[in-house]
């Protein structure tokens, strides 16, 4: 049986990337509601963040999605992050927003509408020099609503065409990250559905580009982590776009619904090498806020993945190893579900206090009187949102 303390030195040095966005207002096609003390700058966002790393140690980054968090002078922007604990992450391009990408957006029959929306990832790459980030996130809202609304072999090769001049512009030193997803918002064929498609496509453009695996993107039933598992053989998982879904893209708090999915996610990347300082995937979550507090929101889904991981370490895999050769079917389900039932929470309360950081971060933020400063504060403006 392995122990808390032998698997604690691992999790020092986790990182978990937050997503901007989280912060801001978010809802539903039916409505969006107002969270008192909600950001209203780019930087109210990231002090936001900054906020999460203060109380938990988990999140030195933060994603940005452009142009909602477009500024004008991004070199600033990631002093102000500096200042506060915390550097700027992946950032996400937005190719779902403007009229001219109805019919697609570098899958665009039109050569002028494809050019834009390459050189929007252009203008992204020029943000990514500034702030320092190594990751430029695609994904793209492109595809057809219905049977021979499109050339679905067409769309692949301008798709591919368009990716390859995209690549070309990132430096050595930075990656491209493609993003799939099954559906929505188109509903009959989406240009980059699935794994298969993205590896297809990153595969092609070179030892820089890899895939994005964002939890809430697939069917219900797909075994996520066969997922994990077969795109760290195959060299090829770039990042993770955390969150948790009860029917589709729910973009609910990571672990919420499903904790020992997670649980067996983490376990692949583990068992992968893709955890640890040697690896370079990235742990990103991707969620909104609905209903809930966001900052909160925030700190709870950071503490789900830490506990996962703690969980996912503390498989014996010398005996699960054993067990599977031996065919000990049982033995081996076993092993596993002995990690996952182990109540890691007061080993990590305790091993948090070793650090400086607060036993329960949650309780110290809400006892911190941050988000009442925030309720009195930013009154009035418009609130920064998914907008
Ligand atoms: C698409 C997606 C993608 C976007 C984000 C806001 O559903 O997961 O990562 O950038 O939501
Ligand atoms: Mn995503
Ligand atoms: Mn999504």
């Amino acid at each position: 049986m392995t122990t808390f303390s032998e698997i604690a030195p691992l999790l020092e040095g986790q990182a978990i990337e937050v997503p901007s966005w989280a912060y801001g207002n978010s809802g539903t096609r039916f409505k969006v509601f107002g969270t008192p003390g909600t950001p209203r700058t780019v930087q109210e966002k990231i002090a936001d963040a900054a906020t999460v790393h203060r109380f938990t140690g988990l999140a030195p980054e933060v994603s940005l999605h452009i142009p909602w968090d477009l500024v004008d002078d991004f070199d600033a922007l990631r002093s102000y992050a500096e200042d506060l604990g915390v550097g700027l992450g992946t950032i996400n391009s937005n190719t779902f927003q403007d009229d001219d990408y109805k019919l697609g957006a570098l899958t665009h029959t039109d050569k002028a509408v494809r050019q834009k929306a390459i050189d929007h990832h252009f203008a992204c790459i020029d943000v990514m020099n500034a702030t320092g980030s190594r990751d430029l996130k695609i994904w793209l809202a492109e595809g057809t609503n219905y049977p021979g609304q499109g050339d679905i072999r067409g769309r692949q090769d301008r798709l591919a065409e368009s990716l390859a001049t995209i690549y070309d512009r990132i430096g050595e030193e930075q990656r491209l990250v493609l993003e799939y997803k099954f559906f929505e918002p188109a509903f009959y064929h989406t240009d980059v559905p699935d794994w298969g498609t993205s590896y297809a496509h990153v595969s092609a453009l070179g030892d820089r580009a890899f895939v994005c695996l964002d939890t809430g993107h697939h069917a219900p039933g797909t075994n996520i982590e066969f997922i994990v598992a077969q795109l760290i053989r195959l060299g090829k998982l770039g990042s993770f776009d955390f969150n948790s879904r009860f029917y589709a893209d729910d973009d609910l708090i990571v672990g919420a619904a499903d904790p020992y999915q997670l649980f067996r996610i983490l376990f692949e990347c583990i068992r992968g090498g893709a955890f640890g300082p040697d690896s370079d995937v990235a742990y990103m979550l991707d969620q909104c806020h609905n209903i809930e507090k966001k900052i909160p929101g925030q700190i709870r889904s950071v503490l789900n993945v830490q506990e996962m991981t703690a969980r996912a370490l503390l498989v014996d895999r010398d005996a699960l190893t054993q067990a599977q050769e031996d065919g000990d079917v049982l033995l081996a389900n076993e092993i596993f579900m002995d990690a996952f039932y182990t109540d890691v929470r007061a080993d990590l309360a305790a091993w948090r206090e070793g650090r400086g950081l607060p036993a329960n971060p949650m309780r110290a933020f809400l006892e911190s009187g941050y988000q009442e400063q925030i309720e009195a504060d930013r009154i009035g403006g418009t609130q920064a949102g998914w907008n």
